[in-house]
């Protein structure tokens, strides 16, 4: 089965989809995008955003649908908790991340507020900054109930939780957001940020991170 992943390096969804092939040590081809709204991109995601999934010339949108696919394709080892209510709860984490916050720093939500509506930077940012407050918090609050039992998020190994946390702690700081109201938070980051599947993920380990 050859899979190639259609990303940029700096896109948090992409990178999430780039942990989780990691994790399960599954080669695949990384196929940077410069745009995501250039024809040749739409041709095979019409949804104009990044990442796609390309599994034998069949194209798959959303991080989270790319993400269940690998999961069922290759569940050993899984990137799931083995629990049925802990793995609901793993998702309900997750769905925070990837539903409810990720699509507010998302560049075209920016530009429509920069540009049809005339927000200036400030204000872009302090309107950020209160979301990502009130996410974290939960994100935060929902780590606490488990009361330090587990390495990572929701088990002692690297969930899709944890592979959406970390893009996402990186977005709150490219926003200079303040991270420090989040403790556990911080140190699953920091304990995945150790592992070599998060590492290979990361933007500036990609082929097309400026400079490289
Ligand atoms: N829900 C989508 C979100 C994808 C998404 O927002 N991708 C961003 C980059 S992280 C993108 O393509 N943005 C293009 C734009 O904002 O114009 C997923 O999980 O795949």
């Amino acid at each position: 089965m050859q899979l190639r992943l259609h990303a940029r390096y700096q896109n948090s969804a992409g990178q999430r989809v780039r942990i989780v092939l990691n994790l399960k040590d599954l080669a695949y081809t990384y196929v940077p995008v410069s745009k995501a709204s250039d024809p040749a991109y739409l041709a095979i995601n019409p949804q104009g955003l990044l990442p796609t999934l390309e599994v034998d010339g069949r194209f798959i949108a959303q991080s989270m649908a790319i993400v269940e696919l690998i999961e069922e394709l290759h569940p050993d080892p899984s990137v799931m908790p083995a629990d049925p209510i802990r793995r609901a709860q793993m998702r309900a984490f997750a769905d925070l991340i990837c539903a409810d916050l990720h699509p507010l720093n998302n560049l075209r939500v920016r530009r429509y507020l920069s540009g049809t509506m005339g927000a200036g930077e400030q204000a872009i940012a302090g309107w950020y900054a209160h979301w990502v407050a009130v996410t974290f918090s939960a994100l935060e609050q929902s780590i606490a109930r488990n009361d330090g039992a587990f390495r990572y998020c929701f088990a002692d190994h690297p969930t899709v939780a944890d592979a959406c946390l970390v893009p996402q702690i990186d977005n709150a700081r490219r926003f200079d957001c303040d991270l420090s109201p989040y403790p556990r938070l911080l140190q699953i980051d920091r304990r995945c940020r150790e592992l070599e599947a998060f590492q290979r993920a990361a933007p500036e380990q990609q082929v097309d991170f400026p400079g490289t």
